[in-house]
């Protein structure tokens, strides 16, 4: 039995992780519906050898479907995602448009599937940076309790978009060959002023908020205190973008609440973890790294040392591909339990 699934966004590097991932899993598909804004519809794509042409996603494209997967920006969810909750379909949204919306859970299976349950029709896949972040946590939180987390980010190009990917790799050959660099995208595509990222590091991500934050760390900030069920556990972020094209590395140190809990018990914790791989052996200088974790679904853990003033304090480096865990895996996950437990129809 299979059922009848529309992405949203198909032509997108998203789109393109969510199809890759659907046929992995060899997700149960009746009819596939690969959807896209008006400018791309059109284009052809190949899933399981069979050519699809891309539609305009309209209202009525949701008719009969059951199982929506949205990546195709946050106007877009917005516009249409109701549209096919009307119509029957639960819906995926890979966006930032209903994450902090009460009535929509914010999901990373390893850490809330239950919250599945409580579906209104739409369920939310978590900023990327925010998922690898908390499958990391959840054991530690489960097993000693937490209570302050404070991360550093190091961020691939594709999660601002493939123009970004293009800028990097034009820029760097433009910087290899002395050429003047003329940065137009990043850090923020529209913003008012740019700069270079080949051979950079830029503190910004998304756009800065009244409080000095920008939005890419209040994500981090207010998903990670949604997800785990904890509005106490105090959150600071900082957001880095750096001149890699795949996967995000996070430096993160956290308190926990217990007492005398070693780094054996951390690493122990991190290891029996769903979909986290402990790769941390210093003598032999084993560590994730984002060439290292691209292309893989899980989310990978090194570096765990015990903070040396507070006896409560763990630092871990934390990787994992933005486009597969990150966005595309995540979403196809929250699918397959809402089959698994019957979540689809309420
Ligand atoms: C980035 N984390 O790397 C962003 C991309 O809210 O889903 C993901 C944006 C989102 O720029």
């Amino acid at each position: 039995q299979g059922y009848n699934v529309a992405v949203v966004g198909a032509t997108g590097a998203v789109g393109e992780k969510m199809l890759e991932t659907l046929e992995k899993k060899n997700f149960p598909i009746n009819e596939l519906h690969l959807l896209s804004s008006k400018r791309s519809a059109g284009k052809e794509i190949d899933f399981k050898g069979v050519t699809y042409t891309v539609k305009e996603a309209t209202p009525e494209s949701f008719e009969n479907i059951q199982i929506a997967l949205f990546s195709a920006g946050g106007s877009v969810s917005k516009a249409l995602a109701h549209e096919a909750v009307k119509r029957g379909a639960v819906v995926v949204d890979n966006t930032s448009a209903f994450r902090m919306d009460p009535d929509v859970p914010l999901v990373v299976p390893e850490v809330n599937a239950e919250d599945i349950a409580e579906h209104n029709g739409i369920i939310a896949n978590p900023n990327c940076s925010t998922i690898q972040m908390v499958a990391a946590l959840k054991p530690i939180q489960e097993q000693f309790g937490l209570s302050r987390v404070i991360v550093s980010t190091y961020q691939a190009v594709s999660g601002a978009g493939a123009k970004a990917v293009n800028e990097l790799e034009s820029q760097a050959q433009a910087f290899l060959d002395g050429k003047e660099l003329e940065p137009e995208i990043m850090p923020v595509s529209g913003e008012k002023k740019h700069y270079p990222i080949a051979f950079n590091a830029l503190p910004q991500i998304d756009v800065f908020q009244e409080n000095g934050y920008t939005f890419e760390e209040m994500k981090m900030i207010n998903e990670t205190k949604k997800i785990m069920h904890d509005q106490s556990i105090n959150v600071a972020a900082t957001c880095v973008r750096l001149p890699f094209f795949t996967s995000h590395a996070e430096s993160v140190y956290v308190e926990v609440e217990n007492d005398n809990v070693s780094v054996e018990q951390v690493q122990e914790a991190i290891k029996n973890a769903d979909g986290v791989i402990l790769e941390d052996d210093i003598t032999n200088q084993v560590y994730p790294t984002p060439l290292s974790a691209a292309g893989k679904p899980e989310v990978f853990v090194g570096r765990v040392r015990k903070d040396l003033d507070n006896r409560k304090g763990f630092h871990l480096w934390v990787v994992s591909d933005n486009l597969l865990k990150g966005a595309a895996w995540n979403s196809v996950q929250i699918a397959e339990s809402l089959i698994e437990n019957n979540w689809l129809q309420k």
